[in-house]
């Protein structure tokens, strides 16, 4: 049976088709060096938003129309296992992720759970024999049910801590079982609400003690997924440990973890942080911790995690920048973390969103790629830094100055001369390049 009858394989039809099942500007088999755009962008696409959510939101219930959500229980999980791989099919996707939760019902018991979780997951596994989908990476849920409801390895509650760690062992068999790529920890509880009740020490403390037991279980198994951590700053907690890549990056110093994670950088979790999408790449980039992108985008104007599918191109070009300069994204990829909008209830609608992000992702690879061709950014950025390639700056990048020789250099200095920074040059330079890649030229 099929759960989008109307719906055909999704092509690349170029800029010019108006057909709305189509791709205007991802073309999976064109190449960029010597990849494909499929192989570079590695999209991946996220199972809870686009199998099991309904669409819910604080203020009223779901209004999702889904051709599975006549089935309940475990065949409820099965009709979405079937009407997943369709979908992934159907528009070539290479990549999917997921959370135990939205593959397999929980049961009344963890044994349960366990139980259903083996079905779904030898259904996954076979529908996986005959496709080219592969799995990007898959988590814990340690933060929607109750029982979290004081946080999972941050619990005040050790029980609450065991429990977590169960699920995450159960994750890491599943991730192997099923050859994902990566590995993902969103600490969705992880953080506080007030100090007031708060042993911070104690609960930074067994979140280490946490990694370090998966890292430790993951070697055990052989299972040699890139574990990543996903940084938020808030919600759903006031105060989150892994607040953004700067943090997060601390913590795993500090906790003798940064050889074994990298990080699975969110967009709408970097503006909610108060950075920009770009920003928290180029801080892991920098720091040789880029491992994945969840790729969505937040709405300004509201500011919290509105998770909307990417579509802004100067994001999209900005974020490919860094991921080209990052040579990739290794073990990770572009995942659409992303819902439709509550009144996009239609299944159709699913498939528009997901061709709206491959095509700004495939945008901004194609102008990023431009721009570093043609030495944009990095020319401007070289002339802007020049004081340090000679004289007193080479001295200091060198580490050949103190402070002592600094101070006579500075004590003869006349008048300090500066240069424009002309980023309204730079701005009109970017839009250009975008420009064109619309002109085909
Ligand atoms: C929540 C979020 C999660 C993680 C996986 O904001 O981004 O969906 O990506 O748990
Ligand atoms: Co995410």
């Amino acid at each position: 049976m099929s759960y989008f009858p109307n719906i055909n394989q999704i092509e690349y039809e170029g800029p010019k088709s108006t057909n709305p099942f189509a791709f205007k500007f991802y073309n999976p088999q064109e190449k960029i060096g010597d990849q494909t755009l499929e192989e570079f962008l590695r999209f991946g696409v996220a199972y809870w938003h686009t199998f099991t959510q309904d669409l819910t939101d604080p203020f009223g219930s779901g209004t999702a129309i889904r051709p599975w959500d006549k089935f309940k229980g475990l065949d409820l999980a099965k009709a979405r296992v079937e009407a997943a791989f369709e979908f992934f099919e159907k528009l070539s996707v290479p990549y999917f992720c997921f959370h135990e939760v939205d593959i397999a019902p929980e049961g009344d018991s963890l044994r349960e759970t366990y139980k259903n979780l083996d079905i779904i997951v030898a259904m996954i596994k076979d529908y996986m024999k005959d496709s080219k989908v592969k799995l990007l990476w898959n988590t814990a849920n340690n933060f929607t049910n109750p029982r979290f409801l004081h946080g999972a390895a941050s619990s005040n509650n050790a029980d609450v801590f065991a429990y977590s760690a169960a699920k995450v062992k159960k994750g890491l068999e599943i991730g192997k079982e099923l050859g994902g790529e990566s590995y993902v920890f969103w600490g969705g509880r992880e953080g506080y609400e007030t100090l007031l009740n708060t042993d911070m020490k104690l609960e930074m403390d067994n979140l280490g003690r946490f990694f370090h037991m998966a890292v430790d279980y993951a070697k055990e198994i052989g299972f040699d997924a890139q574990f990543l951590i996903e940084p938020k700053p808030k919600e759903p907690t006031t105060h989150q440990y892994d607040f953004d890549v700067a943090t997060g990056y601390a913590f795993l110093q500090h906790y003798g973890l940064d050889k074994h994670f990298k990080f699975n950088i969110e967009a709408n979790h970097a503006t909610l942080a108060g950075h920009t999408f770009e920003h928290e790449l180029r801080y892991a980039r920098i720091h040789n911790m880029l491992g994945s992108v969840d790729a969505n985008q937040g709405d300004p104007l509201l500011g919290w995690d509105t998770d909307e599918f990417p579509t802004d191109l100067y994001s999209t070009t900005l974020a490919m920048y860094e991921i080209i300069k990052n040579g990739g994204l290794g073990k990770g990829g572009l995942n659409f973390d992303a819902k439709v909008r509550r009144g996009s209830f239609e299944v159709e609608d699913l498939f528009h969103a997901h061709i709206a992000g491959m095509d700004s992702f495939a945008v901004g690879y194609k102008v990023a790629n431009q721009l570093i061709k043609d030495q944009v950014l990095e020319n401007i950025v070289a002339e802007r830094y020049k004081s340090y390639t000679e004289g007193i700056g080479l001295d200091i990048v060198e580490g050949k100055t103190d402070l002592k020789k600094l101070e006579a250099y500075a004590l003869d200095l006349d008048e300090i001369q500066h240069e424009s920074g002309k980023l309204e040059r730079i701005k009109a330079t970017l839009n250009q390049y975008l420009l064109r890649a619309f002109a085909g030229e």
